[in-house]
């Protein structure tokens, strides 16, 4: 949860300073239902994430160095920089991708289930996906698919109370999320998503199931995102009383503080931890920022199609257009 933290507050601090392109959607606040989640699953399981990935990918195991990269659009980056912070996937650590189409997850993860199911693996699926998420129809058409087939899948909401500046509230009737289960005859369970091992409990719950060839279950997390729907927000839509009122059940805080108590972790050793991983992502944001950028000869590698279009013609309207003063200058 410490690494996340500091990689996100880092990255959303670079961000600001204008040194990372495109948008980055911080997970800070959210932490306990990634790591909670992570942490019950065997390492060859698969995971899908969301728009709100760089917390997943960090409880999946990913390399900071490789995500920073790809981040910042390096040819080093986990997609040599052609994804960015809304698409960092790793396929060798079994993470299947973040994704920026909101309940594009699900299917993929009904269909990283199917797979196994049908190669008669022991592993499962878990796809994470946002409150926001829950209205989409390809959701429901995943959830459906993985019910009526039994697959071994779990499907992990994270209700952190808003769909960009929506609450909850404006976007659903249903009192709890998870009570849409029913619909599917599969269990619907509502956690405290603040609280990590509520989390871990309810996941290793869930993928007893699934392996048992029970089906699918889908769980509630309830959570708060510390920061806005993206770095620029606004937050309109909310108050600061509110915000500091859910700051008071940091996962961070609330977890170590529990340890320190159980005499399972002293202040020494946390503040040791906090002080690795601050230089753990500086060394990461140095890496990503001396890595190489990709070149334009690259733009059509890693691509279904291998049609190469006229790539001289490419390069040429590209110095063309070059102004110099941009990153990557003339090519
Ligand atoms: C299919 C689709 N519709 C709309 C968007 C624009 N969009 C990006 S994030 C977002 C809100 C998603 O809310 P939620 O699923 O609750 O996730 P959160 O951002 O709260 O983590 C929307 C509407 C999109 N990326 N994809």
């Amino acid at each position: 949860m410490l690494t996340i933290r500091e990689f996100d507050t880092r990255a959303g601090e670079r961000f600001a300073d204008g040194e990372i392109p495109g948008f980055v959607h911080l997970y800070v606040g959210e932490e306990a239902v990634g790591v909670g989640a992570c942490a019950a699953l065997e390492e060859d399981d698969y995971i899908t994430s969301t728009h709100r990935g760089h917390g997943h990918c960090i409880a999946k195991g990913l390399d900071p160095k490789l995500m920073m990269s790809e981040i910042y659009g390096k040819r080093d980056g986990y997609c040599n920089g052609k994804g960015g912070s809304m698409h960092i996937a790793d396929v060798d650590s079994e993470m299947l991708g973040a994704n920026g189409i909101v309940g594009a997850g699900p299917p993929l993860g009904t269909g990283a289930a199917l797979s196994i199911s049908q190669k008669g693996e022991d592993r499962i699926a878990l796809s994470f996906l946002g409150d926001g998420a829950v209205a989409q129809g390809q959701v429901h058409e995943a959830v459906n698919l993985a019910s009526t087939w039994d697959l071994p899948v779990v499907f992990l909401i994270e209700n952190n109370q808003y769909g960009e500046g929506t609450a909850v509230s404006d976007q659903h009737n249903a009192k709890n999320l998870s009570d849409t289960a029913a619909a599917y005859d599969i269990p619907g369970i509502n956690v405290d998503g603040m609280d990590i091992t509520a989390v871990n409990e309810a996941v290793t719950e869930a993928r007893k199931r699934a392996r048992n060839g029970e089906g699918p279950t889908l769980i509630e997390a309830e959570t708060y995102r510390f920061h806005g729907h993206f770095e620029g927000d606004q937050e309109l839509y909310r108050d600061e009383e509110e915000v500091e009122d859910w700051r008071k059940r940091d996962p961070i805080d609330t977890f170590s503080e529990r340890l320190i108590e159980r005499d399972e972790l002293s202040e020494e050793e946390l503040g040791e931890m906090r002080e690795d991983i601050e230089m753990e992502i500086e060394d990461a944001i140095e890496y990503a920022k001396n890595a190489d950028d990709p070149t334009p000869d690259e733009a059509y590698e890693d691509m279904f199609s291998q049609r190469v279009p006229d790539i001289d013609l490419f390069v040429e309207q590209a110095n063309a257009r070059a102004d110099g003063g941009t990153r990557g200058g003339e090519f």
